[in-house]
């Protein structure tokens, strides 16, 4: 792998619309999986309302996350397997059972929901200064790049998932803090988009699949040598460390 910036593909080829783009992604995971790399799960992006007004866009993106990309809670990001990475807070739901749309709803997904859990979501755009438009973003698999889980599970029901506040600190500085409501209202919410999106392809969510809904605070840009953590109210802490 070379991990270096490439100029967006919409640079080359304009008329990209989101639907090729998402064909362009589809060949993205399957030559991963022909690598031997398995999914672990689909992932939102874009799903707060600041960023769809940067991006000029009314509903979220999906790409996916391969097991390649986890690390351990309290492990390490090595930069040199990245390029200019960031990173964010986000929930995560495993589906106990497999949900179909069209016309699913958060309060379907939360009957469907196993357990939520903290996580970090480490975003790294191949392009260059960040220089894309949405389609180049979703050929892109919606900036995956690495994903750490926090170690506790907790039952859907026990808590307002719309109401968790959400800390995220590096080098035990506060960068950024939000309530869970951030992603589009609420996290149930993302999952249900979710589905309702794949329906149009006709896929489905599966049960065991691990579904990051979107970033609760915004993404902030690492360094080697940052510690990162994130506390979740009611869902626990998660953390990582960047290293050379
Ligand atoms: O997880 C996400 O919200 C995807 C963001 C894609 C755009 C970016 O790389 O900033
Ligand atoms: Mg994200």
């Amino acid at each position: 792998m070379e991990r270096r910036e490439v100029v967006r593909i919409t640079a080359d080829y304009p008329d990209l619309s989101v639907e090729d783009a998402y064909q362009v992604q589809k060949e993205l995971v399957a030559i991963k999986r022909q690598q031997g790399h398995r999914i672990i799960g689909p992932k939102m992006g874009l799903t707060s309302q600041a960023k769809m007004k940067q991006m000029n866009v009314d509903e979220p993106i999906y790409g996916y996350i391969f097991d390649y990309m986890l690390v351990p809670d309290g492990g390490t990001v090595k930069m040199q397997e990245l390029i200019h990475p960031k990173v964010e807070a986000e929930i995560a739901f495993i589906l106990g059972r497999d949900l179909e749309g069209p016309g699913m709803t958060g309060a379907q997904v939360l009957a469907a929901t196993e357990y939520v859990m903290p996580a970090l979501e480490i975003i790294d755009s191949r392009y260059e200064n960040f220089r894309f438009t949405l389609p180049d973003v979703i050929a892109d698999n919606a900036s995956s790049s690495r994903v750490v889980f926090g170690s506790r599970l907790t039952r859907p029901h026990h808590l307002e998932l719309d109401l968790v506040g959400v800390t995220l600190s590096i080098n035990g500085e506060i960068k950024d803090l939000a309530a869970s409501a951030a992603v589009v209202g609420h996290p149930a919410n993302s999952v249900a988009m979710l589905a309702n999106m794949l329906a149009r392809k006709g896929e489905k969510l599966k049960a065991g699949d691990i579904i990051l809904t979107g970033g609760v605070t915004g993404a902030v840009m690492l360094a080697v040598g940052d510690t990162v953590s994130a506390k979740f109210d009611g869902l626990g802490e998660v953390g990582f460390q960047v290293t050379e």
